[in-house]
């Protein structure tokens, strides 16, 4: 239907992506490894040239110009991501370095909320960063983790949500979107049944924030944790946000500069939220590159970028399909990766042979071990997917993958 054609200009986007010129191995760059990181369009890369060249300070003491004009900036940073999915306010917003430290910020600060016998619920599905977290508390704590499991398709079984989500949960904490199988999880309905049993719901969003609309209100998760470089912001900043009420009554991650009030000899008073999450000199430069990756994004609308997505993926799958011998993991309906495995061919040789095309994918278990033990294959090959491709990358990738089978000699 063409109302559901985007209206995104392609080829306009990719002017702005200065690496999309590079040649790889004399061969144009073909960037399918989007989940790992995204690229970076011209205009995040000169927020931050900007700020270094013009108002680099530290923020939150200094009364002077610069440092003024930074904690503007950095503040700013805070209010457009809360507005960028629909929080309430900058308060409710404390950037980290990534998702993976979001996480651990959790795991660390929730801990006095547990007692021995307390039970957490994850999935099979889940990328380390929201595994191995929860899995070394439960063993510090005596507490029991429980596993979601997935069906055949590669959806969470919702059987399964019902049985692990008991009075005994404490914290539920479930991906958005499987950066292995693609699946879209139902964290709305999660968080719902989480609530019901008095548990705190948590969702990790590194790879559905870049690519969806995110309503944290809506979908009602307590904890919401996502990572700037995977939505063409830079390395280094990640964001966590907290319903305020429970930000206010947890414990600081890290002790120290900025996150206090006041110090006395004999105790210490907290400064306000976000900061009291945010100890130290913080990565200001990338708070900036990330305010500016969401304006980009804004710009085109997540609506738009959302589509074009479903419509890369949906050809993607379509193409491969047509290759024999090639099995996809996940679902039909999914965000914007797939995994597949060309029969009796390791994955680490199908991405070595496509990048001698200039072509990058990611090959292995993708921080997903567990999930690879459920799926019984050491590792898949994966592309993935954002605004910048086109329809004619993913032929060449078809190109390539049947160039693979030919050197294996089928
Ligand atoms: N959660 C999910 C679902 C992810 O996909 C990733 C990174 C993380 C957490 C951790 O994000 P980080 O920014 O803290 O590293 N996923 C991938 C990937 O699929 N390939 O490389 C990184």
């Amino acid at each position: 239907m063409s109302s559901n054609k985007t209206t995104l200009n392609t080829e306009q986007i990719r002017k702005d992506f200065p690496i999309l010129n590079r040649k790889i191995h004399g061969k144009q760059l073909v960037y399918l490894d989007n989940a790992a990181t995204s690229q970076k369009p011209r205009q995040v890369i000169e927020a931050i040239d900007d700020y270094y060249k013009n108002h680099n300070a530290n923020i939150h003491r200094s009364i002077h110009t610069l440092g003024e004009e930074a904690t503007e900036k950095y503040e700013e940073a805070h209010e457009k991501t809360a507005e960028f999915i629909n929080a309430d306010s900058y308060q409710n917003i404390i950037f980290t370095k990534n998702t993976t430290e979001s996480l651990n910020l959790l795991a660390y600060s929730l801990t006095s909320k547990l007692k021995k016998g307390d039970e957490i619920v994850i999935s099979q599905m889940e990328h380390h960063s929201n595994f191995v977290p929860w899995q070394q508390l439960a063993k510090q704590r005596d507490l029991k983790l429980k596993f979601i499991k997935i069906n055949e398709e590669g959806l969470l079984d919702a059987d399964s949500i019902n049985e692990n989500i008991t009075k005994k949960t404490k914290i539920v904490s479930v991906t958005h979107v499987s950066n292995v199988l693609g699946t879209i999880n139902p964290v709305k309905d999660i968080a719902k049944i989480t609530h019901e049993n008095n548990a705190l719901m948590i969702a990790d969003g590194a790879q559905s924030a870049p690519h969806m609309p995110i309503d944290v209100k809506n979908i009602d998760v307590d904890f919401y944790a996502f990572s700037g470089h995977k939505m063409l912001g830079p390395t280094g900043i990640g964001v966590l946000y907290g319903k305020r009420e429970l930000l206010e009554e947890m414990n600081p991650f890290l002790y120290g500069g900025e996150m206090i009030r006041e110090v006395k000899f004999d105790d210490t008073k907290f400064n306000d939220l976000p900061w009291k999450f945010e100890a130290g000199t913080m990565n200001i430069a990338e708070g900036i590159g990330l305010s500016a990756a969401i304006d980009y994004l804004n710009n085109i609308g997540m609506e738009q970028i959302q589509k074009r997505d479903n419509e890369l993926i949906d050809y993607a799958v379509k193409r491969l399909k047509e290759i024999k011998d090639l099995t996809i993991y996940g679902p039909e309906e999914r965000g914007a990766v797939v995994s597949f495995n060309l029969k009796s061919i390791h994955a680490h040789d199908v991405s070595q042979i496509l990048d001698s095309e200039g072509i990058a994918i990611r090959a292995g278990h993708h921080c997903c071990m567990p999930l690879m033990s459920v799926l019984k294959v050491p590792a898949t090959a994966r592309a993935s997917f954002y605004l910048y491709n086109t329809e004619k990358e993913i032929d060449k990738l078809i190109s390539a993958l049947h160039k693979v089978k030919k050197m294996f000699g089928d």
